[in-house]
């Protein structure tokens, strides 16, 4: 991989779900070494420090949502510093919870749209996140990510989304809490979805590389949205929406070093690490060796391998 500039862009958004905790993220990852890890793999490092939302309207306890004003501060600010990162390197955005995706992904799709190329994302999680306002029960807004930067109605006061994703370009993996009304919005959707069922059936490798060609033969951007709950609890238990029967370590490995080989990975999330909830650190750790392996370290060298 040629090196990257990566610019670290803390975004300790907490207000996508009740239960406090993944403010502190961005400060674990740094504590954990994140930007000593991609150093040493020959990449320079910008980090930009933790941001705020932009200023809104206090929220009421009222209301189906949870913290909907102060989820729509941090989708406006994200949205201008994802696009304005995409001009300087690769963005890695250290959550925070998964709402913060509503602005990463956003923002990095109109960049995109303005190089006039697609936008590709794929979508590492238990969860598919793939709510609206209107579907949610549990009223949090780290469960619709995904139908709101694909372009699903409903999202009333949050920006308006001008480049949304379109369906084919998105690729789940790791699925094995699905609602639903996600469930059924999700038929006929283009959106590919692959549960663990079929992870264990066929191995990771078949339907992250089906994905990757796609990318590179529409020279496609792509951004990585990993959520610690796509791990295994065993492994990373560091989240509050823990559900068994994840990725193992090697299996989660396995894909950033598949991604780090494409060389097609133009910006990437990390969400939904509550360092409260860990043991010494081993959660955020292991998000950085991940990081790491899609940023290029790897045991020992082997022939390159093109998607292209
Ligand atoms: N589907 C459930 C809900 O909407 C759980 C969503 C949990 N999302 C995350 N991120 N933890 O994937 O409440
Ligand atoms: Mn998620
Ligand atoms: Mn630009
Ligand atoms: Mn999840």
């Amino acid at each position: 991989m040629t090196p990257q500039t990566c610019i670290l862009i803390g975004a300790p958004v907490d207000s996508g779900k009740r239960r406090p905790g993944c403010l502190m993220g961005p400060d674990a990852y740094r504590t954990a070494g994140l930007a000593q890890a991609i150093q040493s793999l020959g990449h320079k490092i910008k980090d930009l420090g933790n941001f705020t939302p932009a200023s809104h309207p206090a929220d009421s306890d009222d209301g189906p949502l949870f913290a909907p004003n102060e989820t729509i501060g941090w989708t406006n600010r994200l949205i201008r510093v994802a696009e304005e990162a995409m001009d300087r390197g690769l963005p890695i955005f250290l959550g925070g919870d998964h709402s913060l995706s509503l602005g990463s992904v956003v923002g990095v799709a109109n960049h995109a749209a303005k190089q006039g190329r697609p936008q590709f994302v794929l979508w590492l999680d238990a969860h598919t996140d793939y709510h609206t306002p209107m579907t949610t029960d549990s009223g949090n807004l780290h469960g619709t990510p995904v139908g709101y930067f694909t372009g699903r109605p409903d999202f009333g006061g949050f920006p308006k989304v001008t480049s949304p994703v379109p369906q084919e370009n998105v690729c789940m993996i790791g699925l094995r809490s699905v609602d639903t009304p996600e469930r059924e919005s999700l038929q006929g959707t283009g959106i590919a979805r692959h549960d663990m069922r079929e992870i264990d059936e066929q191995g990771i490798v078949r339907p992250l590389t089906a994905f990757l060609e796609r990318v590179a033969a529409e020279n496609g951007m792509l951004h990585v949205s990993l959520d610690v709950d796509f791990i295994d609890p065993e492994y990373a238990p560091a989240v509050g929406t823990t559900v068994p029967g994840g990725a193992t370590v090697r299996e989660a490995h396995l894909v950033m070093e598949i991604l780090h080989d494409s060389g097609l990975m133009t910006s990437l999330d990390l969400v939904e690490l509550n360092p409260f909830l860990d043991e010494r650190g081993r959660t955020a750790h292991l998000m950085v060796d991940l990081c790491a392996s899609a940023l290029g370290r790897h045991v020992f060298d082997r022939p390159t391998r093109s998607f292209r």
